[in-house]
């Protein structure tokens, strides 16, 4: 009987050991750390008559320079938004311009840190609309360049009437 219980016992420390043996040492980094490393997102530019432009694009957190606005950080630090850089609405707009040969303009808020998009592929909202910027069908709470991105995000800019 004691015999049993003690041989038990060895079988289930080895088992036991075993399974620590081949567990991971360290937790695995997330797949939704802050990293600023470059992430893969659909950016769709919808105007008052249509789809402007949708691409997938390979987009990182990176300053960006407007005519009306000059060259300021786009990397989600804007306004304290993110601890470290991250890839950015805006920063992935301009990549697609930047990669598509189109233009976008923004005004530079210094109260909020951050662009308002006004005008992308010449269409700006005449003051009667403005660009929207959604991500995954859902409106951003922040500006473009404070909203950090993930992986596959869907990324929209939309012509919206006031
Ligand atoms: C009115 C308003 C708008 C109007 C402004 C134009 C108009 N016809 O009035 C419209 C509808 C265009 C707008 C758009 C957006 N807005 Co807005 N808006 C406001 C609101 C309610 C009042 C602003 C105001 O009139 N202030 C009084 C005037 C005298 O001061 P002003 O500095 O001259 O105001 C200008 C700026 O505020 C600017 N503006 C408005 N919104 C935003 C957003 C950003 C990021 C920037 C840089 C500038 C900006 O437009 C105003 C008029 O010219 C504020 C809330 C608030 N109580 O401040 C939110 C607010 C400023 N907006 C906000 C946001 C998030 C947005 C959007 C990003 C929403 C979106 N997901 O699309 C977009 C901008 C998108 C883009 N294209 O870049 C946030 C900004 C938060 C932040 N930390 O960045 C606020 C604070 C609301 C909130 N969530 O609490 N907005």
């Amino acid at each position: 009987m004691h015999l049993t219980s003690a041989r038990r016992t060895l079988v289930v420390t080895a088992a036991l050991g075993l399974a620590l043996a081949s567990a991971p040492a360290v937790a695995q980094p997330q797949a939704t750390a802050s990293t600023n490393a470059p992430v893969k997102v659909t950016v769709t530019v919808k105007g008052p008559d249509g789809l402007l432009f949708k691409g997938k694009i390979k987009t990182k957190g990176h300053d960006v320079t407007t005519a009306t606005g000059g060259t300021h950080r786009c990397d989600g630090t804007n306004g304290g938004a993110n601890p470290s850089a991250v890839p950015t609405p805006t920063a992935a707009l301009d990549d697609a311009a930047k990669k598509r040969h189109f233009t976008w303009d923004g005004t530079w808020y210094a109260s909020f840190d951050d662009y308002s998009v006004d005008t992308i592929k010449n269409v700006s909202g005449g003051g009667i609309a403005y660009w929207n910027i959604a991500v995954n069908g859902t409106s951003i709470p922040v500006g473009g360049c404070q909203f950090k991105l993930n992986a596959g995000d869907k990324v929209a800019f939309t012509w919206t009437a006031f």
